[in-house]
């Protein structure tokens, strides 16, 4: 059959008249290829044998005009199994039935074990050169410029749960360096649970859903996961970390990053320096409130991954300051007591100031997110010179891990000639065959030395930018499974972390081990936290016992003496507004003057403006611009904003949803004077401690959800610009804490 007459059939479908004309999804001519859009290009211009990658790729590219089988044969339908007659039966000669169906078949692979949910970003790293005198990576070295591939995730949730959860947050960076691909697999919390890889699958199990019956999906807060920590008391700091605001971020944009171990820092020189690797991001330090949280994991679970794609899309780039802290490469490996090997402590900033020596900006999204975030795999082994390891045990566990895991999930070997895993320089290795190899190795003596293909590869010493492993001296030892004594101190950190934070982040932190431990069944369980929670600090043991309905046990001894590090807490300072969102509710009844010149200063100030109003479509139609809504009432829930401005008294429309749900919450239809939809936005901004601002009646809507309009943060009836511009400033401090009142001697 020719293939105008299969289009003519193919669109006599049964309820779409024969001559109805081709509808605009259904393109009856080929096109040309689309080009590549021009941010979200592929990342690496070579393959793993040296080749153009584009020239080798583009055959398989799904741009090109005709629809063809994996083997390039052209196919006028895709659409009907091969059947004898129109009534059947299908034939098992059907080649593309059976291609298509298994190729859909096998399309999940299976997901990461642990940061199964992530989201990922290109951009570029820009070195700095302050590191460049104690190392000699070349990315580090002054405007340096390195291609990165970014993956955020959580730990514990499978692929599909929701982005929200209080988790650690994976921060993941693969930069494609001139000398190779270099690795930094980083949490957003400085600590971590275990001081030895070994303990790893018993953390995880425990952190897991339950075995038999699968529950709960990606939450701590179960038996297993208290049962263990509990235990296990190196894990009470990080514990302690994600149970405060750092496990509930606002946004992968606002969440530091740490490398968690020491690394090894190599000079020009041949120097070595001990350093901890940190994130700073140029947006500050914020998180949700855990209402909020929870809130959003069922009105839009794909918030944190909707928030960086649309940021990177609007040009809002995210920004990290790459910083290292360092310290004296001595046999001992401490500094000022404390163990630089024990990856469960930090050596506060106050101590070790985080010096800059580069800037990240995530500036492109993926094209593809299973090819690239998916894919993507990350290993602490990817080093580049410059930077070497030290005897961290944890790190040493994951050095194998990782490669590992990367041959189960991706299917073997060769999952570094995938796409984004390719390093952006030549590759002269001489791994050879293996599943899934795309190279097409040439030569005849993959192996050193060799005369047949005329001994090439050769070694690169380190004057061609070979790596070489730092000389350190290995002192005599006796093998045993122990830890070093230092490494039994579980409780001063902790603490510290305690007398660190603000009265309203302890009272968050409270509240988070009242809502974990209060979903646990086992008394003994609780109990034995409590324990653990005596020992950091009494007041904290006290008010989640009293939550429990449970008593607070005495510490076991006199409890350490440490002082605070106030660069733990995230509340007190001010952050750039740039890239935050601010609602504006408003009907057509509104001040829609208003509305407009907030739009404008909103945007001028580089944030995002959200306009919501009762329906679709455009309000101001009477007169003036049209202004787009962006959001129904409907759609609509105050989580998604920082701040919020009411442009009027937003009454419901006679007869609309608004109207009858309004009629049926009160007693007399009359009193219904605002949308309860609008009084409902209100309400959640004022109770999670958010700027509100307003004019045009707004006053109303405050009341209608019993918000007391001279609160704190509540900025009402000045002209719009003043108005606009007092909300912004409260932004700088990210919340009106002054709203959420710690309870009374909480500030320490
Ligand atoms: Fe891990 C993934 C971070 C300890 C074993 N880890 C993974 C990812 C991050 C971290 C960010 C996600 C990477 C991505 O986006 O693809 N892991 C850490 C940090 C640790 C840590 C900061 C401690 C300081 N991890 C750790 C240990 C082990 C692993 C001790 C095993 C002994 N981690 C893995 C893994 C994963 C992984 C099973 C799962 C998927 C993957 O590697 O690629 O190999």
């Amino acid at each position: 059959m020719a293939p105008d007459q299969q289009d003519r059939q193919t669109r006599d479908l049964p309820g779409r008249p024969a001559s109805a004309a081709p509808s605009p999804e259904e393109p009856t001519e080929p096109r040309e290829p689309l080009p590549p859009k021009e941010d979200q290009a592929a990342p690496a211009d070579v393959s793993a044998t040296g080749r153009d990658w584009h020239e080798a790729r583009h055959p398989r590219a799904q741009g090109g005009a005709h629809h063809t089988t994996a083997q390039g044969l052209r196919l006028p339908d895709t659409d009907h199994s091969l059947k004898a007659g129109v009534r059947g039966p299908v034939l098992l000669q059907d080649h593309h039935l059976r291609e298509k169906i298994t190729h859909f078949d096998h399309e999940r692979i299976p997901e990461r074990v642990v940061h199964a949910r992530g989201a990922g970003a290109h951009g570029v790293f820009t070195g700095y050169g302050t590191a460049s005198h104690i190392c000699r990576a070349a990315f580090l070295a002054k405007d340096a410029e390195t291609p990165v591939f970014v993956r955020f995730s959580t730990v514990v949730g499978s692929r599909g749960s929701a982005d929200t959860v209080r988790d650690t947050r994976g921060f993941a960076t693969k930069f494609y360096t001139s000398e190779g691909v270099f690795d930094l697999v980083g949490n957003n919390i400085p600590v971590f649970f275990i001081q030895d890889a070994v303990k790893f699958p018993d953390v995880v199990h425990a952190a897991k859903p339950h075995p038999d019956r699968e529950i709960p999906q990606a939450q701590s807060a179960h038996d297993t996961f208290w049962d263990f920590v509990s235990l296990h008391t190196e894990a009470t700091f990080h514990t302690m970390m994600f149970m405060s605001d750092r496990g509930i971020p606002r946004s992968f944009r606002m969440m530091e990053g740490f490398g968690v171990h020491t690394f090894r820092l190599v000079g020009p020189d041949g120097g070595t320096t001990l350093a901890k690797f940190h994130w700073k991001p140029r947006a500050g330090v914020h998180s949700l409130v855990w209402e909020e949280a929870q809130i959003i994991n069922g009105v839009d679970p794909d918030f944190h991954r909707r928030d960086l794609a649309d940021a990177i899309e609007a040009g809002a780039h995210p920004q990290w300051e790459l910083g290292v802290q360092t310290f004296p490469d001595t046999p001992e490996q401490t500094f000022q007591g404390i163990d630089l090997l024990d990856p469960t402590k930090i050596v506060p900033e106050e101590m070790a100031p985080v010096q800059p020596v580069g800037l990240l900006t995530l500036n492109a999204n993926p094209s593809n997110f299973f090819a690239e975030t998916e894919q993507v795999a990350f290993h602490p082994g990817h080093l580049v010179p410059g930077v070497d390891l030290t005897d961290d045990a944890l790190l040493a566990g994951r050095l194998f891990s990782y490669l590992d895991t990367q041959i189960s999930r991706l299917g073997g070997p060769n999952f570094a000639q995938l796409p984004i895993n390719r390093p952006h320089v030549p590759v002269n290795d001489m791994h050879r065959d293996g599943m899934h190899q795309t190279a097409v190795h040439e030569g005849v003596a993959p192996y050193r030395p060799n005369s047949l293909d005329g001994g090439c590869p050769f070694a690169a010493g380190a004057g061609a930018g070979g790596y070489l492993e730092t000389p350190v001296a290995v002192p005599a030892a006796t093998k045993q499974r122990r830890a070093p004594a230092s490494f039994l101190d579980h409780t001063s950190q902790p603490r510290m972390f305690w007398l660190s934070l603000s009265p309203v982040e302890r009272e968050h932190l409270i509240a988070a081990y009242t809502f974990e431990l209060g979903k646990c069944y086992e008394n003994a369980v609780k109990e034995r936290v409590l324990g653990v929670l005596a020992d950091i600090d009494g007041e904290l043991c006290e008010a989640v016992a009293e939550g429990l309905g449970l008593p607070a046990p005495a510490p076991s001894g006199p409890l350490p003496s440490v002082p605070a590090s106030p660069a733990l807490s995230q509340v007190g300072g001010t952050w750039p507004a740039a890239g935050r969102i601010i609602g504006i509710v408003a009907d057509d009844k509104g001040d829609l003057d208003g509305v407009r010149a907030a739009r404008e200063k909103i945007l001028a100030g580089g944030m995002v403006p959200l306009v919501v109003a009762p329906a679709g479509g455009t309000l101001g139609d009477g007169g003036g611009e049209p202004i787009v809504v962006q959001r129904t009432l409907a759609a609509a829930r105050s989580v998604e904003f920082d701040a919020l401005l009411l442009a009027g008294r937003l009454a419901p429309a006679p007869d609309s949803y608004g109207a009858r749900d309004a009629k049926a919450g009160v007693a007399d239809p009359a009193e219904s004077t605002v949308d309860p939809r609008a009084a409902l936005l209100a309400g959640e901004a004022f109770r999670h401690a958010k700027p509100i601002g307003g004019w045009s009646g707004a006053e109303e809507v405050l009341a209608a959800a019993g918000c007391p309009v001279s609160a704190p943060g509540v900025l009402l009836n000045g002209p719009v610009d003043t108005v606009v511009a007092g909300v912004v400033n409260l932004l700088a401090g990210h919340r009106v804490w002054e709203r959420f009142p710690a309870r009374a001697g909480l500030g320490g």
